[in-house]
């Protein structure tokens, strides 16, 4: 059993009951203003360390102090704001400093003094070159040296980076024990300069362990009114705001602000009335400002508040917010996870941390709220690797991260490290496990997967899986983790050898839910294992899943058939206002299942399309419908009914080509196969059949002979008998000689027929090569015959290259084309 105890105020060192009760939500508090102010009205040159300050002037430092004292300030702050290694320097150490401040600011007769922590003054990794365990050594320093100085809390403000404050909080946590302020800056956007919004700050610092969460500098208290009722709305820790009296100007050579107290203590009541429990000033306040902020928490409490319960996870600038009370969808992206991807294998193999990142933007792209991040290979050091994965994603995609993990060590270097309230995948059953993985997520302010597994094994039934959870939920709530922090997992097993096992796992997320107010996440691919049409099997397990109360299903969200479940899904249960999202994505989406013709029966029409048949709209176009699905039966029909208001070119190039060419790109894709090619070709030379009979004859008859063919080795000849089909039509003499012709066949003819055109087609790369050797043998041996050329393959360049006279890119042009050659 592990000796672990969980961070509450009763395992602090709280200085009285005062402090109790304003830590508790129960009474107001109020702090002190700006220092910087003060110290320029005393006519102090506070230079570039101001922190020096308290070694050389201690008695204007404690006037200050006191002077907030005599306004009403119950809280006073130390001068330290960057009393820390990296900024002092040589110039004095970061106890000195301390030891001075405290005493300065104890003289003042406060009743609480607060050792003021800010920013390093360097960035982090990975924007700046920071490491986490410097930042973590840096403010532990800070916070040893303020606890011997005998500081009552601390205050750790102005920051903007969240993976900071983060290292400071962890430093004041686990470096002593008084009670923990944090606050955040915000833009004018309501976003730290990195990114971080207001909620993300409240929840991820509240589970870290800070005991009031807040924000402080920047902006006024009127424009910082609604970021705190943000912050209000996502924490029940005491929330705490210190603005700026406006925004500063320089008059006369002297900085001053544009709100004036009165206006300014006006801002902070409405605060207040929010549920604002702890007050104070930021730069440009004074004892003025404070003085009338007195009034505002005078024999008042703090507004009591409410808070919905919900699972949270957070990056440092999103939050994905699951509330307790409804079933809301959040996808965990599963696609990090190197076993049986043998591509990621080598990539973390090989350090390449761009791809594993790569492979994270995808899947943000692709939909994922989530990831899952997985690096564990035998021959890696996961507890190196693991952290630096997580650090890389983070400063190229903003979904939260789930840390996942066999090795406790690797879990633990992560989460400390990550920036955020990440989810660890996973803790189980199994005592083991439990005393390891829950210390862990308690003391990070983590999330945990339980897995419904133990010493033995996975069990058959859904009770039984659920007892494990209880279990799990339990143990959790001795480390003061509650039930909305656990997603339980259930774990899918195939349905191929146990198909009431499947319903019993169906059963165990809604017991699960219902019984243990939990949240549940499944990964569901298990389930087709050994079946054929996984994907199928797969998504219907989804949609079933998601009527049992599934939340966050583990899966990979490049799978269109999943997204497309959990899409519908959202809109069905009432998360998608206003279908919003569904429209924007399926707006003239086709449905692969809809018999696109009248009367038409796909299952019984043995069509070209198979597995994974192209998406055919009922009601779309009938030409396409048919060329897909490879149906000649109907052509005929569809085509003259359509020729009849269409013009039979029009016909050609917005209706047959298109779809020719969709076929072809499914047929590159590996999506079709050569009988279904086949089938569609079929279906358009029935068009195309049908399209001739009804083109008018040529008006002008006996314009001059023109040969035409499809090269040597090449079989495509839909494109060429266009060509022929308008050319006739144009009234020239056409003599085609089909497909696969032999050079010489053409030059016989030519000089047969008297020809003065020749007309290649070839569709493939390989044959141009015997368009040029044609070229070349009419060229050597009729040199006064042109040569007129095309084919989906050739470009104008290409076509001069192989020594065309001629490049022609559809029939229409072959037609003006050979006007010109035969007025010439
Ligand atoms: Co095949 N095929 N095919 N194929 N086939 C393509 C060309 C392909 C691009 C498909 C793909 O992979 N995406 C690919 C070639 C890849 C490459 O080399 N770059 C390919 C392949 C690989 C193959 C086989 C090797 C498949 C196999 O067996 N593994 C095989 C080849 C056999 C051979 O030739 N030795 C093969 C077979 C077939 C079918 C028999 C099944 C069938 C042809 C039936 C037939 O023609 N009677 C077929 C089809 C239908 C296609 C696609 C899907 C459609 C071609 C087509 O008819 N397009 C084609 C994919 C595609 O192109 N998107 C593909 C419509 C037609 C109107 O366009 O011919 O370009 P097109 O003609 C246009 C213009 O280019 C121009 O005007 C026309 C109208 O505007 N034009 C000219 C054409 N010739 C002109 C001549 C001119 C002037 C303009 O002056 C003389």
């Amino acid at each position: 059993m592990t000796a672990f105890t969980p961070r509450t105020l009763d395992t602090l060192r709280i200085a009285d009951d005062d402090l109790r009760a304003a830590l508790e939500g129960r009474r107001h508090l109020l702090f002190d203003g700006g220092m910087g102010t003060m110290l320029q009205a005393a006519g102090l040159e506070a230079g570039a360390l101001p922190e020096l300050l308290n070694l050389s002037e201690p008695d204007a430092i404690t006037a200050v102090h006191a002077a907030y004292v005599a306004a009403g300030s119950e809280v006073v702050t130390t001068n330290t704001f960057g009393a820390n290694a990296h900024k002092l320097g040589d110039a004095a150490t970061v106890e000195e400093i301390f030891d001075a401040a405290v005493r300065c600011a104890r003289a003042s007769g406060a009743r609480y003094v607060a050792g003021d922590i800010g920013p390093l003054g360097a960035l982090m990794r990975p924007m700046g070159t920071l490491s986490f365990d410097e930042a973590y050594n840096l403010f532990a320093q800070q916070v040893r040296a303020a606890a011997t100085a005998g500081v009552d809390l601390f205050v750790i403000e102005t920051m903007t980076d969240l993976a900071e404050i983060r290292a400071a909080v962890l430093a004041a946590k686990e470096n002593s024990d008084l009670p923990i302020f944090a606050t955040m800056t915000f833009e004018e956007d309501g976003r730290t300069f990195l990114g971080t919004s207001p909620e993300v700050a409240a929840i991820t610092l509240d589970a870290l362990g800070a005991d009031v969460v807040g924000i402080n500098c920047s902006l006024g208290p009127a424009e910082l009114r609604p970021l705190a009722a943000r912050m209000l709305a996502v924490t029940e820790k005491p929330v705490m705001v210190q603005a700026n009296a406006g925004l500063p100007h320089v008059e006369d050579g002297r900085t001053v602000y544009d709100i004036d107290p009165t206006a300014y203590a006006a801002a902070v009541r409405g605060m207040v009335d929010d549920g604002v429990g702890i007050i104070g000033g930021c730069c440009g306040t004074n004892p003025n400002y404070i003085r009338l902020l007195t009034d505002i928490v005078r024999d008042r409490t703090p507004q009591q508040r409410s808070m919905e319960p919900a699972f949270t996870v957070t990056s440092a600038q999103r939050a994905v917010v699951l509330p307790c009370a409804e079933q809301r969808i959040a996808v965990i992206g599963e696609r990090i996870n190197p076993t049986g991807k043998k591509r990621l294998q080598a990539a973390l193999r090989a350090g390449d941390l761009d791809y594993v990142v790569g492979q994270g933007i995808s899947q943000q792209e692709q939909g994922a709220d989530i990831l899952d991040v997985n690096v564990g290979m035998p021959e890696l050091d996961e507890v190196v690797l693991l952290p630096r994965v997580c650090e890389q994603l983070q400063a190229s995609t903003v979904l939260p991260l789930q840390i996942d993990s066999t090795d406790p060590a690797a879990i633990e270097a992560a989460v400390r490290r990550y920036a955020g309230s990440a989810i660890i995948n996973s803790v189980n059953g199994k005592r083991e496990s439990l005393d390891t993985i829950l210390p862990i997520a308690a003391h990070y302010g983590a999330n945990v997967i339980g897995l419904t597994l133990d010493e033995d094994g996975i069990p058959e039934t859904a009770e039984a899986r659920v007892a494990i959870a209880r279990r799990i939920v339990n143990e959790a709530a001795r480390y003061g983790i509650g039930p909305e922090r656990i997603l339980i997992d259930c774990l899918v097993m195939t349905a191929s050898t146990n198909q009431q096992q499947a319903l019993g796992i169906l059963r165990a997320v809604s017991a699960c839910r219902e019984q243990l107010g939990v949240k549940c996440a499944l990964g569901v691919s298990n389930i087709s294992f050994g079946l054929p049409a996984r994907e199928l099997m797969n998504a219907t397990f989804l949609a079933a899943a998601f009527g049992a109360g599934l939340d966050a299903p583990i899966m990979n969200p490049g799978s269109a058939r999943y997204m497309d479940v959990v899409r519908s899904f959202r809109v069905l249960n009432a998360e998608d206002e206003g279908s919003a999202a569904y429209i924007e994505r399926y707006a003239g989406w086709g449905d692969p299942y809809k018999v696109p013709i009248a009367g038409g029966d796909a299952a019984a029409a043995g069509t070209a399309t198979g597995g994974g048949a192209p998406a055919l709209d009922e009601g779309g176009d009938p030409i396409r419908c048919l060329i897909l699905s490879g149906r000649k039966g109907e052509m005929k029909a569809a085509t003259e009914q359509l020729l009849a208001t269409t013009d039979p070119l029009e016909l050609i190039n917005s209706r047959f080509i298109p779809a020719l060419d969709e076929v072809g790109v499914l047929f590159d894709q590996g999506t079709y196969f050569l009988p279904q090619l086949m089938a569609s070709a079929e279906a358009a030379r029935v068009g195309f059949d049908t399209i001739r009979a009804h083109m008018p004859a040529g008006s002008i008859a006996g314009k001059g002979p023109i040969c035409l063919a499809t090269v040597k080795g090449d079989i495509h000849d839909i494109g060429k008998n266009i060509v022929k089909m308008l050319l006739d039509n144009y009234g020239y003499t056409v003599f085609d000689l089909g497909r696969d012709v032999d050079p010489q066949e053409i030059l016989d003819t030519v000089r047969a027929r008297g020809v003065r055109l020749v007309g290649l087609s070839a569709l493939m790369t390989t044959t141009v090569k015997s368009m040029e050797e044609t070229i070349a043998l009419l060229h050597a041996e009729a040199p006064d015959v042109k040569v007129l050329v095309g084919g989906a393959v050739l470009t104008p360049e290409y076509a001069a290259q192989i020594g065309a006279d001629f490049y022609a890119k559809d029939a229409a042009e072959a037609a003006r084309i050979a006007e010109e050659v035969f007025e010439a």
